[in-house]
C-alpha cells in the first residue's frame, strides 16, 4: 500500500527546483524547499502523538505555512480541516468539537478563547500567524527533514470540509483521496494546465475552489502560483500580466470590470479566467470578453462533490451554463417528487455521481442517507437543466441558500439566533441581489408586539455569534410574513418585494 495523495501531488516534485510559489514580497518558494519545510512539520505533527486518521483543524489567515500543513497532513496521513479565520469563537466550538479533532493550529490572537475551549475537549492547540512566525514553525524548525510517508488507501478521509446545512447545522463533508485526486487530474487535463502555467491565486484556501480546485491542479501540473493573502485590486492588476491563468469567483471579475485600470493590455499573457462558485451573470461574460477578447470559463462544482461541470477549454463557452459534465462525472436531472430522470430542457433537481463524488456527512448518517442515493448518485440541492446540446443550466436551488461573494449562508442560522432576540416573534432571511457579492442576506422581522424590536441590539447580538460576512446587510421590520395555505412561509413574495434594495 502506498498514499497516492502525497505520492502524485506532491512526492513527484522532491526534487524539482522550479519555483512553487511566488509571494508578495518577491521571494518565491520552490517545490523542493517546500516539501523540506512539509516534512519537518509532518514530524512534529506525529511527534504530538497524532496517528494516521486524526483530524487536525486549522484556523488561519492564508498564508504559504497552511499550504505546508496541507502537504504534511497528506504525508502523516492526517485528515485536514481548514476553516473561515472570520468564524467567531462560538462558530469554531462546534466545529471543533463535531470533527473530534486532536489538534486546532490558530493564529496567536485566537489562542486564549480557542485554548479554553480546546481544554475541555482534550485538542491540543498550536499556532501560526500569516507573518510565518507560531508554535508550530519553531517546533518544526527542530523536527528531522526527513519523513517516512505513511501509508495510505484511495478510500481513506483526506479533508473533512463543512458546509452549512438547511438545518442550521454545518455538515462536515468527508473527501476521499480519491475524490481529490480524480478531480485534480481531470481539470488540469481539461483545462490544458503544465509547469508553464503561473496560476494568479487570490481564494481563500478554506474552500474546495482555493484549496483543492486551484491548488491541486497546479500541483498535478507541476506550475507555479502567485501567492496572494488575498483579493486586493491593485495587487491583481500588478500580477495579472505576469500570470497565466486566474480562478475565481464571480465578484473577481465584477469588481475588475468596474476598475479603470484593468484593460486589454494587462492580460495579453493571460490564457485562461475560470469562474465558479456561484452564477456568473451572463452581462459579466459578455463585458469581459469586450473589453479583454477572453470568454471566461464558468464550471459547477460544490464541497461534496468537487468539479462536476465546466464549459469546454477548446469549444464553445455558452454565457449562462455551467458547461458539460466532466469526465467520469454523471449528471442527471430528475424530478424531485418521483426522481424519476427527466429529459432534455425539463427543470429538476441536478443529481451527480463519479469519484468525485463525497463519502458522506461526518457522523451524520441519517443527513448522508437523504442526499446522497444508494446507487451513488448526489441529490445537489440545485435546479437545473441540460439543453439539446449537453450544456447544464443552473436554474435556481431546491435548498434554501444564500451565496455572498462566493461564501454560502444558510438563512435557517441565521433565523434561529433572530428568533431566540427578545421582542421577536419570528423571522425569514432571503437573499437578494448585490452589485458587489451577487446575493446578499436581509433578515424581514416581526415583532411580538405592535412596537418595533430593537434592531440594533438584534444585530450586535448577531455579530456575536456570525461570522460577518454572514450578517444580514439589512434588517427590516414588517407586519406579517406571508404565507402559504400550508402555513409555509413564502421566500419567494419576499425576495420580489426587497429585489431592488441595493440596485
Ligand atoms: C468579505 N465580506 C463579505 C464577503 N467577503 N461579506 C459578504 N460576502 C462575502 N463573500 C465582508 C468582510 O467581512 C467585510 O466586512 C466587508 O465584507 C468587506 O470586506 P472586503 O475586505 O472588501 O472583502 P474582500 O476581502 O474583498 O472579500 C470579498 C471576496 C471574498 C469576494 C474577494 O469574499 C472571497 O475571496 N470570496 C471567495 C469565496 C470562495 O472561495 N468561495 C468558494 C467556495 S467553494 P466589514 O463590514 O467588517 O468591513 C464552492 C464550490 C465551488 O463554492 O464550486 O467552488
Ligand atoms: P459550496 O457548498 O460552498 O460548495 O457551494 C456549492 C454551491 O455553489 C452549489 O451547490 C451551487 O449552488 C453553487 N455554485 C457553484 N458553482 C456555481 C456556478 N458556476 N453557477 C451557479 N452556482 C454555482
Amino acid at each position: 500500500m502506498n498514499n497516492l495523495l502525497y505520492d502524485k501531488l506532491f512526492g513527484v516534485h522532491l526534487e524539482n527546483d522550479a519555483p512553487f510559489l511566488y509571494l508578495l514580497d518577491g521571494q518565491n518558494i520552490t517545490y523542493r524547499k517546500f516539501l523540506a519545510t512539509s516534512r519537518r512539520i509532518a514530524n512534529t505533527l506525529v511527534e504530538m502523538g497524532l496517528e494516521p486518521g486524526c483530524c487536525v483543524a486549522i484556523q488561519v489567515e492564508k498564508s504559504p505555512e497552511m499550504l505546508n500543513i496541507y502537504a504534511a497532513c497528506a504525508q502523516a496521513g492526517l485528515v485536514f480541516l481548514p476553516l473561515n479565520p472570520s468564524y467567531t469563537v462560538d462558530e469554531v466550538k462546534y466545529f471543533i468539537e463535531n470533527s473530534e479533532a486532536r489538534l486546532i493550529i490558530c493564529d496567536e490572537k485566537n489562542k486564549k478563547d480557542l485554548s479554553t475551549i480546546a481544554q475541555k475537549l482534550g485538542v491540543l492547540v498550536e499556532t501560526l500567524n500569516s507573518n510565518s512566525t507560531g508554535s508550530i514553525i519553531d517546533k518544526a524548525a527542530s523536527s528531522p527533514e526527513d519523513f517516512e510517508t505513511v501509508a495510505r488507501s484511495k478510500n481513506d478521509l483526506a479533508a473533512l470540509l463543512y458546509t452549512s446545512g438547511t438545518t442550521g447545522k454545518s455538515k462536515g463533508a468527508m473527501l476521499t483521496q480519491t475524490n481529490l485526486l480524480s478531480n485534480g487530474n481531470t481539470l488540469m487535463k481539461e483545462w490544458g494546465f503544465t509547469n508553464n502555467d503561473i496560476l494568479l491565486h487570490a481564494l481563500p484556501l478554506f474552500h474546495t475552489h482555493g484549496l483543492f480546485v486551484a491548488t491541486n491542479v497546479i500541483l498535478s501540473a507541476g506550475g507555479s502560483m502567485i501567492f496572494l493573502p488575498k483579493f486586493d485590486l491593485d495587487n491583481i492588476i500588478e500580477n495579472l500580466p505576469k500570470s497565466s491563468a486566474m480562478m475565481g469567483v464571480p465578484t473577481f471579475y465584477t469588481r475588475l470590470l468596474g476598475d479603470s485600470r484593468f484593460n486589454k493590455n494587462l492580460v495579453e499573457h493571460m490564457r485562461l479566467f475560470v469562474s465558479g462558485s456561484a452564477p456568473l451573470l451572463s452581462e459579466t461574460h459578455i463585458q469581459f470578453e469586450k473589453i479583454t477578447g477572453h470568454r471566461i470559463l464558468e464550471r459547477y462544482g460544490m464541497t461534496e462533490t468537487n468539479m462536476n461541470t465546466s464549459n469546454p477549454y477548446n469549444g464553445e463557452r455558452r454565457a449562462g451554463t455551467v458547461g458539460l459534465p466532466l469526465p467520469g462525472v454523471e449528471l442527471k436531472i430528475s424530478d424531485p417528487e418521483t426522481a424519476k430522470e427527466l429529459s432534455i430542457d425539463e427543470i429538476g433537481q441536478i443529481e451527480v455521481r463519479g469519484p468525485n463524488v463525497f463519502k458522506g456527512y461526518w457522523k451524520m448518517p441519517e443527513k448522508t442517507k437523504a442526499e446522497l442515493r444508494e446507487n451513488g448518485f448526489f441529490i445537489t440541492g440545485d435546479l437545473g437543466k441540460i439543453d439539446e446540446d449537453g450544456y447544464v443550466h443552473i436554474l435556481g436551488r431546491d435548498k434554501d441558500l444564500i451565496i455572498s461573494g462566493g461564501y454560502n449562508i444558510y438563512p435557517k442560522e441565521l433565523e434561529e439566533i433572530i428568533d431566540d432576540q427578545v421582542g421577536v416573534l419570528e423571522s425569514a432571511v432571503i437573499g437578494v441581489p448585490h452589485p458587489d457579492f451577487g446575493e446578499t442576506p436581509i433578515a424581514v422581522i416581526v415583532s411580538e408586539t405592535e412596537t418595533a424590536p430593537d434592531l440594533e441590539i438584534i444585530e450586535s447580538n448577531l455579530s456575536k455569534s456570525l461570522a460577518r460576512y454572514k450578517h444580514p446587510r439589512k434588517l427590516l421590520w414588517i407586519d406579517q410574513l406571508p404565507r402559504n395555505t400550508m402555513g409555509k412561509v413564502q421566500k419567494n413574495i419576499l425576495r420580489e418585494e426587497f429585489k431592488s434594495l441595493f440596485s
